[in-house]
């Protein structure tokens, strides 16, 4: 089958995990572009209008960009909006805001949130993504306080938990809205569950996937919506 689209990425970007799990999910055929992050506001096919990652062109060269609208724009060319489609829309709508909002703000926290994670997770960041020679360097050194320092630290502090309570915490008040059921979709996962899926799976190539690796409902649901992905 013919390629359904690019979709232009960052390696390590939250939002980008969102769109990848479910074009996995519905085993659509893509490209993938892994942009050079110190160069993306000049690459970006959306420039320089918008310049964040992910942006999708479809196979019509049509630029869709946003994560979310670009889960339901895939899920409505490519698999008729099954995973969009709801009894209850309003609790649809209230649960992906919820979904962008919590899950979002609670990845920096659990990965700069310390000085030893920061650490860790600038210097993995600078192998995975694609950055020229000089500026891999300057990220893993400059980029980790610049993130500790200023960003995390700050929310950490805020909210009072530690990351891993947050995310803790978070995963229950989610998996309780499952109503018994395996997922948030019911039975089959929908498009809350993928991108809720794809914030959990942002953090997993890090050491501190361990933490969210305890959470025994969350990792039971984690699990489950892995195993409907065609990798
Ligand atoms: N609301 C956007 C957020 C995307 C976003 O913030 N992406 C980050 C990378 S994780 C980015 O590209 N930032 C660069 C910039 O803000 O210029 C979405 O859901 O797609």
């Amino acid at each position: 089958m013919a390629s359904a689209g690019q979709l232009h990425m960052l390696y390590t970007c939250p939002f980008c995990w969102k769109v990848r799990g479910l074009l996995e999910h519905l085993d659509i055929p893509h490209e993938r572009v892994q942009v050079n992050p110190m160069r993306q506001r000049k690459t970006l096919p959306s420039a320089p209008e918008w310049t964040k990652v992910p942006v999708w062109v479809d196979a019509e060269e049509k630029i869709h960009i946003d994560s979310t609208p670009i889960m339901k724009q895939i899920d409505a060319e490519h698999n008729e909006g099954k995973l969009w489609a709801a009894d209850d829309e309003e609790r649809r709508d209230k649960w992906m805001d919820w979904v962008d909002l919590h899950l979002s703000k609670a990845t920096i926290p659990i990965l700069y949130g310390s000085l030893g994670s920061a650490l860790k997770t600038t210097t993995r960041v600078s192998k995975l993504e694609k950055f020229g020679f000089i500026s891999k360097r300057l990220y893993a050194w400059a980029g980790f306080p610049i993130m500790w320092g200023i960003i995390a630290r700050k929310r950490v502090k805020k909210d009072g938990r530690t990351p891993k309570k947050l995310w803790h915490d978070l995963l229950t008040e989610f998996t309780n809205e499952f109503n018994g059921k395996q997922f948030f979709g019911g039975d089959s996962p929908n498009l809350i569950d993928l991108a809720a899926f794809g914030y959990v799976r942002s953090i997993s190539p890090y050491p501190q996937f361990s933490q969210i690796k305890d959470h025994e409902s969350g990792m039971k649901w984690y699990k489950a919506v892995e195993s409907t992905l065609k990798v």
